[in-house]
């Protein structure tokens, strides 16, 4: 089989200016993103999904400040401001991306107790999205990656996809970061000696 996908990551809201978690630049891939859609087999839209209180917010742990890092049962995790919750505005996807081309919408983060950053598993690196079922039983062997933020869920997910042994790009002009404390070098190089084509 030889199918492949394009799997966007998180292109809403809360990470484009003006939202919660805006990453610089994010609402600039979305053309680009759309107009590579009729490209593959699959596309596959993800959408981080918190309750309100999830416990990756800041907000949840006193005396704790955005982007401070703090120790979870499943290993250290950045606190956020709080994004991305369920419902809301910031949650939505950006109002120009081609949603009603997504042949799948995947919704991670949505357990109160652990984040999620890549699109097929927690934190944890165990407890599956059940995209691998799904990608598998279209025939998708090769995924392409798009969106928000390189450096954490796209790179999350690309590691894990190349784990999972998927044929993995991520195309860096369809990608925008957040960078945090050199967080982009250390993605790009983790990525490739992962054997993601980072381009
Ligand atoms: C993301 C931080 C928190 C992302 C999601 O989409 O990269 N980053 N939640
Ligand atoms: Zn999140």
């Amino acid at each position: 089989m030889t199918g492949k996908a394009l799997i966007v990551i998180d292109v809403q809201n809360d990470f484009c200016p003006g939202g919660a978690l805006a990453v610089a630049d994010g609402d600039v891939i979305v053309p680009g993103i759309n107009a590579l859609m009729g490209d593959y087999d699959a596309v596959v839209l993800t959408q981080d999904w918190h309750p309100a209180g999830h416990s990756s917010f800041a907000s949840q742990h006193a005396g704790r400040a955005p982007l401070e890092i703090t120790e979870m049962p499943y290993g250290p995790q950045v606190l956020w401001p709080d994004h991305c919750v369920q419902g809301s505005a910031g949650a939505a996807f950006h109002p120009d991306l081609a949603v009603d081309r997504a042949h799948l919408i995947i919704r991670k983060g949505f357990r109160r107790e652990i984040d999620s950053y890549s699109a097929f598993f927690e934190n944890d690196h165990e407890t599956p999205t059940g995209l691998e079922g799904y990608l598998r039983t279209r025939g998708i062997v090769a995924l392409d990656m798009v969106g928000l933020a390189t450096d954490f869920c796209v790179q999350y997910s690309a590691l894990d996809a190349a784990r999972l042994g998927f044929s993995v790009r991520v195309l860096g002009d369809l990608c925008r970061g957040i960078d945090l404390d050199g967080s982009m070098a250390a993605a790009l190089e983790a990525m490739r000696a992962a054997g993601v084509d980072c381009r």
